[in-house]
């Protein structure tokens, strides 16, 4: 037997130890079933009833990626899915070395969060070759090639940036704006949930002439930048931002310091809105100082554990499957918002 090639990029001690039992775990079960398989069919690489799932994460570079985490564990365990847990720390050669691992190992599936769209074509083609099926979770890829992968598990970004813009249209309604300057604070370039977050808010926009953006900066997903953009973007425009859309709760929670830091009181004088949904931005949303989250629910774990299951058993899956997610905002009650849970 090959030495056990899985390596650990996890970042806190909570979750080292917890990957370190299941290292442990994973490995006793894989011994028993590669002695029951020595016994009965040498050809065999383990027990049939044996899911074995390789799952390569984009890294933690906020809530929600830490509650996906979370929940892609929690919900391994179960479904009695062995995982294989790789966090790429927000590199794409590290998911793709992670994925070639998968492949030498022969998982039985395959589940990744590609944190750019393109660049997938030569890894993916090769888990095709070595017959692994290859799940999407929360983001997309481009490409060219039928076939890489089977399905895609993940939040319809469009309909979120279009529920942001719709909660903009109805603000502007109710405070009687005339004009609406809007900067917006983006995700990591080429990732889908930027490209698609961005184009459905564009869109919904478009269709209300007293909306303008003043500028679509890069947030990267990350608390640092997001604070960063938002100095550069007070310090450029001032006093004629009325909104700030920001891509992800990680990015606003950056900026809103930025924005008192100018002198300016956000939820009052500049009207923000996010996306994710954690606990931290619903307590602000609570505090009025965001006016508006569109949830995106980072809890996929249930789906793609049903999903490797069928994909082992040769089964068909449906080809995209979005969860269902609301809007919290100002326009409602929002001391009854139940807690989040990331
Ligand atoms: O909005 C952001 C995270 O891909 C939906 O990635 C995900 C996004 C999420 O880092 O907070």
């Amino acid at each position: 037997m090959k030495n056990f090639l899985w390596k650990n990029h996890s970042d806190t001690g909570k979750r080292t130890s917890n990957r370190i039992r299941k290292i442990s775990g994973f490995l006793s079960i894989l011994l028993a079933a590669f002695f029951i398989a020595g016994c009965v069919n040498s050809g065999d690489k383990k027990e049939d009833t044996d899911i074995l799932l390789g799952f390569s994460q984009i890294g933690s570079e906020s809530a929600w990626r830490i509650g996906n985490t979370t929940d892609i564990e929690q919900q391994a365990e179960n479904y009695g899915v062995n995982l294989m847990f790789e966090n790429a720390n927000q590199k794409q050669e590290n998911q793709i070395d992670a994925i070639r691992r998968f492949i030498a190992y022969k998982v039985d599936v395959i589940a990744f969060s590609p944190i750019v769209e393109d660049g997938w074509d030569n890894v993916l083609m090769e888990a095709k070759d070595a017959g692994i099926p290859v799940i999407l979770v929360d983001r997309d890829i481009s490409t060219e090639t039928e076939g890489l992968t089977t399905c895609l598990i993940g939040a319809d970004f469009y309909e979120e940036g279009v529920m942001a813009a719709e909660y903009l249209i109805r603000k502007a309604d109710r405070i009687g704006l005339t004009e609406v300057n809007i900067v917006e604070i983006t995700g990591t370039e080429n990732s889908t949930p930027m490209r698609q977050r961005q184009a459905g808010f564009a869109d919904t926009i478009a269709k209300d002439e007293r909306m303008h953006i003043l500028e679509s900066i890069d947030g990267d997903f990350l608390k640092s930048r997001g604070a960063e953009c938002m100095r550069y973007l007070m310090e450029t425009y001032g006093d004629e931002i009325d909104v700030v859309y920001s891509h992800n709760d990680e990015m606003t929670l950056g900026a809103l310091p930025e924005i008192e830091k100018a002198g300016y009181v956000p939820g009052r004088d500049v009207i923000i809105i996010s996306i994710d949904g954690g606990q931290e931005a619903i307590d602000v949303l609570k505090e009025g100082k965001i006016n508006c989250v569109v949830e995106c629910t980072p809890k996929l774990g249930k789906e793609v554990m049903e999903t490797a299951i069928k994909l082992k058993a040769g089964e068909k899956v449906e080809p995209v499957i979005h969860p269902m997610e609301v809007v919290f905002s100002d326009e409602q009650d929002t001391s009854k918002i139940e807690p989040r849970g990331y």
